[in-house]
C-alpha cells in the first residue's frame, strides 16, 4: 500500500496562502494513494504559470516546459510509455490560450492523458491580466474598464470535441474533487478536470465564498446521464447562479496508442519506441 508520505516533495512551495492550488495538490495527492499508485508510475507534465508548479510539489517524475505546450510533452510521453500513468496541469491560460490548439486537439485525438486545469480565472504568475475564462465586466491589469470578452467555456469545447472524459472539481471541497480525479485518472481516454481554484490575490470575483454559493454536485443526482451528450453539452454550458461539478460527460471510445501501435508494441513499455510501427502505418496510408 502506497502512503501519502511518499508523495512528499521537498521544494520550497511559492503559492500565496489560502491559494485554491493548495486543495488541487491535496486532493490529487489523495487520488493518487487510493489508486495505490507509486510515485514512480506517475509522470506529471505542465507548462509554466502558478499551477504549472504542481508537479514540484509531489515526488514524481516531472517535465516544467513551455508555457501552454504540455500537450505535446504529455502526449509524446504517454506514446514513448503507454504503462505511465501521464497527468499534465496548468493555469486557464496555459490550457485555454497559449495551450489552446494543443488542447482542443489532444481531445479529438483521444490518448489516455489526465489533464488537470487550476482554473482561476486570471493570469496568476504575471500578476492579474485577464484569461479566456475571465468573466465579463471584470476589472483587470489588462481589462481596467472591465472585460467586454465572453468567457470560454471549457466543458462545451470539450464535449463539442467529444472528449471521452469532462469534469468539474473545486478546490474547495477536497473530497469531491479528490474522487473526480481518481476516476479521471483511472479513465481510459483523455479526461480534462477543469477545477474552480480561487486565486485569492489578484481574482477578488471568484473567491471561495462566491463559489459555496453556487456549486452543486451533479454525482449525486441519480437521474443525470453522463452518457447524454446532449444534455452535457447543456450542462457545460451551465454558469452563474448555480455552477455543476462532477462528471459532465463520460463515455467510452478508441484510445489513440491503442488504435495506432500493433499488439506487439505494447509490450514495449519502458522502452523508446520501435520506429517501424509508425512507418509502416506512414506506407499503408500513403
Ligand atoms: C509563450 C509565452 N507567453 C507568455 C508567457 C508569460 N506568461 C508566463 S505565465 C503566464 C500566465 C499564467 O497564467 P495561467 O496559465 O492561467 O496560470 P496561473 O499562473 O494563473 O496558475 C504568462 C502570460 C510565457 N512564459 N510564454
Ligand atoms: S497569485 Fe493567485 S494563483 Fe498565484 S499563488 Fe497567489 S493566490 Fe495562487
Amino acid at each position: 500500500m502506497v502512503l501519502a508520505s511518499a508523495y512528499n516533495s521537498t521544494d520550497d512551495n511559492a503559492w500565496c496562502p489560502g491559494c485554491g492550488n493548495f486543495g488541487v495538490l491535496r486532493a490529487l495527492k489523495q487520488a493518487l494513494v487510493s489508486l495505490n499508485l507509486e510515485p514512480w508510475q506517475v509522470l506529471m507534465v505542465s507548462g509554466i504559470g502558478q499551477a504549472a508548479k504542481i508537479p514540484h510539489y509531489l515526488k514524481v517524475n516531472c517535465f516544467n516546459g513551455l508555457h501552454g505546450r504540455s500537450m505535446p510533452a504529455a502526449f509524446g510521453a504517454k506514446m514513448a510509455n503507454h504503462k505511465m500513468t501521464v497527468i499534465a496541469a496548468g493555469g486557464d491560460g496555459d490550457a485555454y490560450a497559449e495551450g489552446g490548439n494543443h488542447f482542443v486537439h489532444a481531445m479529438r485525438r483521444n490518448p489516455d492523458i489526465t489533464y488537470l486545469v487550476h482554473d482561476n480565472q486570471i493570469y496568476g504568475l504575471t500578476k492579474g491580466q485577464a484569461s479566456p475564462t475571465t468573466g465579463l465586466g471584470t476589472l483587470t491589469g489588462t481589462t481596467p474598464f472591465g472585460s467586454v470578452d465572453i468567457p470560454e467555456s471549457p466543458l462545451a469545447v470539450a464535449v463539442a470535441m467529444d472528449c471521452s472524459f469532462v469534469a468539474r472539481g473545486f478546490a474547495g471541497d477536497l473530497e469531491h474533487l479528490s474522487k473526480i480525479i481518481g476516476a479521471a485518472v483511472k479513465h481510459r481516454g483523455f479526461s480534462l478536470v477543469d477545477i474552480l481554484q480561487p486565486c485569492v490575490t489578484f481574482n477578488k470575483v471568484n473567491t471561495y465564498q462566491w463559489y459555496k454559493e453556487r456549486v452543486y454536485n451533479l454525482d449525486e443526482d441519480a437521474a443525470y446521464d453522463p452518457k447524454d451528450r446532449t444534455k452535457a453539452f447543456t450542462k457545460a454550458l451551465e454558469w452563474g447562479d448555480r455552477i455543476p461539478t462532477g462528471i459532465i460527460y463520460k463515455h467510452e471510445r478508441p484510445v489513440f496508442e491503442d488504435s495506432i501501435f500493433k499488439p506487439a508494441d505494447k509490450s514495449l513499455s519502458r522502452q523508446p519506441l520501435n520506429p517501424p510501427a509508425p512507418l509502416e502505418l506512414l506506407r499503408k496510408y500513403a
